[in-house]
């Protein structure tokens, strides 16, 4: 009931600065119920539930010392799998407020209270990472709701293993490296600016890398690997129709080789943002592997028989498995952890789940291919 007295449109002007969020919803119920239908568009909604603590305030101790306020953490693709899980790991702490950027808002909405997370421990906005237009406006409600940024996680991806033609973005863009690469990148660059303003004292920016984009692996050596070649299909376009949809410029679609490269993207744009930024902002950049995860969303294009026996093989073959309850432990490590302040990190788990910086492949490691790739990623969304 909260969340449908809580849905705003996040142009609404009345939602001030710094907002008490309880404040921006309680206005709602000042409109009429045509005026929110009018009002309500599909990319712009957000909502919220009533917050136990105003996100970005500090708190003044009874001693008159200050501690240290509610982080805000953005967390995209928060609907399902280690999203979720992640979101509701860090909500429980009490010492984050969660922003659900998610492209299904309803199914976030039920996930959210399906995981038992607390009213008022997180926002839902809309995020569609399929189309630039959606990351802009993304950007744009979360400035107007007034909460400073203190972390963001680029979380959200696709898999489509089994096609062999590929879809494109809204921008016209391969569908795998458009969402988990593409959009992350354009919301990244833009949310920086974000992240400098916030007086957190630990900031930090995680994008999920994974060890199937990296060859130094057994996983990574599973056909088709990943590689980017030298980029030619993405400096072209990457759009199928009149070049390659792949990354190297390959003429054949793999969609399960074009997630392997998005995650190659990811884990380089890291290292690439670790190089331009970390010295002058102290904003810490980090990439994770958060373990074989392998009951999520991630494989629903998959056929079915894979689907039945990819969990029981990671359990019982190769052992990397890992629970969603638990690989969102790990996230929220990455975001919260007062020990993982490293920047410039990719971080892995031992058996005993203890985490450790490990090594990623050469070319998930090649400074002059980390440059190529985001002089070329600037092009595409439009900041250069
Ligand atoms: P899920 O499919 O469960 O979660 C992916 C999330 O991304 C969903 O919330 C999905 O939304 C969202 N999403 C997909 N497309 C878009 C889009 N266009 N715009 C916004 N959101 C979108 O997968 P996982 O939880 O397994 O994956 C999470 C991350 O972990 C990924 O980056 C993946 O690469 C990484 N990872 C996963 C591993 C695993 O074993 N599962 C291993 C290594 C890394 P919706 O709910 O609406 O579909
Ligand atoms: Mg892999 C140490 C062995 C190991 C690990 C940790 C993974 C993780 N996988 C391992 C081994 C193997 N896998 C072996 C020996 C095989 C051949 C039978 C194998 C096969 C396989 C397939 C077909 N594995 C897969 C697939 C997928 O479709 C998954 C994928 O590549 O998604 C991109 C996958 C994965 N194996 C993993 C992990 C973590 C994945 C998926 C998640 C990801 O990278 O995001």
């Amino acid at each position: 009931m909260a969340l449908q007295a809580a849905l705003l449109p996040s142009t609404l002007s009345s939602v001030p600065k710094k907002c008490s969020i309880a404040v921006a919803a309680k206005d709602t119920a000042f409109l009429s119920v045509s005026q929110k239908a009018a009002s309500l568009s599909v990319r712009t909604r957000v909502a919220t539930t009533a917050p136990v603590a105003t996100p970005g305030s500090s708190t003044a101790a009874k001693d008159g010392k200050k501690t240290v306020r509610q982080g805000v953490v953005v967390i995209t693709g928060a609907s399902s799998g280690l999203g979720l899980a992640a979101a509701k790991a860090l909500a429980e702490t009490g010492k984050w407020h969660v922003v659900m950027a998610c492209r299904d808002f309803l199914k976030a909405a039920k996930a959210a209270k399906g995981a038992g997370m607390a009213d008022g421990s997180y926002t839902i906005m809309h995020l569609d990472l399929a189309s630039l237009d959606s990351v802009r406006q993304f950007v744009d409600s979360f400035r107007r709701a007034g909460m400073p940024l203190d972390s963001l996680v680029c979380n959200a991806a696709i898999y489509r293993p089994t096609a062999r033609t590929p879809t494109f973005t809204a921008d016209g863009y391969e569908m795998s490296v458009g969402v988990n690469h593409l959009g992350h990148f354009l919301l990244a660059r833009l949310l920086l600016d974000d992240m400098q303003k916030s007086d957190y004292p630990s900031r930090r920016l995680i994008i999920l890398g994974s060890i199937t984009g990296n060859t130094n692996t057994l996983a990574g050596n599973i056909p088709p690997k990943a590689g980017l070649g030298d980029l030619r299909g993405l400096a072209a376009g990457l759009r199928g129709q009149n070049g390659s949809a792949m990354i190297d410029g390959s003429e054949s679609f793999d969609g399960a080789k074009a997630y392997k490269d998005s995650k190659i993207c990811n884990m380089l744009t890291m290292q690439e943002l670790h190089r331009r930024y970390h010295e002058e902002t102290g904003i810490t950049f980090a990439s994770l592997y958060p373990g074989c995860i392998a009951t999520t969303g991630l494989f629903r294009e998959h056929i079915p028989l894979f689907r039945l026996l990819f969990p029981p093989f990671q359990k019982f073959v190769t052992k990397g498995f890992v629970s969603e309850a638990e690989s969102g432990k790990r996230l929220a490590q990455v975001v919260s952890d007062p020990s993982l302040t490293k920047s410039g990190v990719y971080w892995s788990w031992n058996k005993d789940s203890a985490s450790f910086e490990n090594q990623l492949s050469q070319e998930a490691s090649d400074p002059e291919k980390a440059k190529k790739l985001w002089e070329i990623s600037e092009k595409l969304v439009g900041l250069a």
